[in-house]
């Protein structure tokens, strides 16, 4: 048996938190605290992520695979690089709702561009439902400008069935051997 850790990162209200407790087969270790500011994008959210969210999934070979989310904050970026010593590869999580998401897409790329150099990197745009532009072409478009190529799908954090595929996506091009039990 081997055990994996992967990162997910990406934005505050990205959806990392509920990602990793849709895919979790353990209740997740969250360390939320209440949000100091009032951002008028999410109204909805009184809780940040300040410190990391902690979940674990079993592959079909009895594989584990520990999933860990980074505060999104820039505040926190000290953590980022702590985190990531030893993961698998990388999950994005790119929040549409947001004033400039392919700025977010960059920024995060960067952030974390020696690690996915090292690893691999897979992208998950979520809350398309409430704003549809940037569309997925946008995004393509975008990372051909940067060069690189990774699996990028339209997701619902809420949703298993389309966090299960990004998390597939990212172990596929790691070992096509990975599989996720559905
Ligand atoms: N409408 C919609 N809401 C989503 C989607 N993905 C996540 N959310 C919601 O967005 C909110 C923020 O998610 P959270 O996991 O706390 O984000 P985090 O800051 O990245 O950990 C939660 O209320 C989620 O249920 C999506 O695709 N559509
Ligand atoms: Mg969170």
């Amino acid at each position: 048996m081997s055990q994996y850790k992967l990162i997910f990162t990406g934005p505050t209200g990205a959806g990392k938190t509920t990602a990793i407790a849709t895919l979790s087969e353990i209740p997740v270790v969250k360390t939320e605290a209440k949000s100091s500011y009032r951002n008028p994008r999410h109204e909805h959210k009184e809780t940040i992520t300040v410190g990391l969210d902690y979940g674990l999934v079993k592959l079909k070979n009895n594989d584990k695979i520990h999933l860990y989310g980074t505060p999104g904050q820039e505040r926190f970026d000290f953590m980022w690089e702590i985190l990531t010593e030893g993961g698998l590869g990388l999950i994005l999580l790119i929040d549409n709702t947001r004033v400039a998401p392919l700025e977010d897409l960059q920024f995060f790329l960067k952030a974390f561009d020696d690690f996915i150099k090292e690893t691999s990197v897979a992208i998950g745009v979520t809350r398309m439902d409430l704003n549809h532009k940037p569309a997925l072409a946008d995004y393509h478009r975008e990372l051909r400008t940067l060069g690189i190529n990774p699996p990028i799908f339209d997701v619902d954090a809420r949703s298993k069935k389309d966090v299960s595929l990004l998390l597939q996506a990212l172990l596929y091009s790691l070992d096509p051997n990975l599989k996720v039990e559905r």
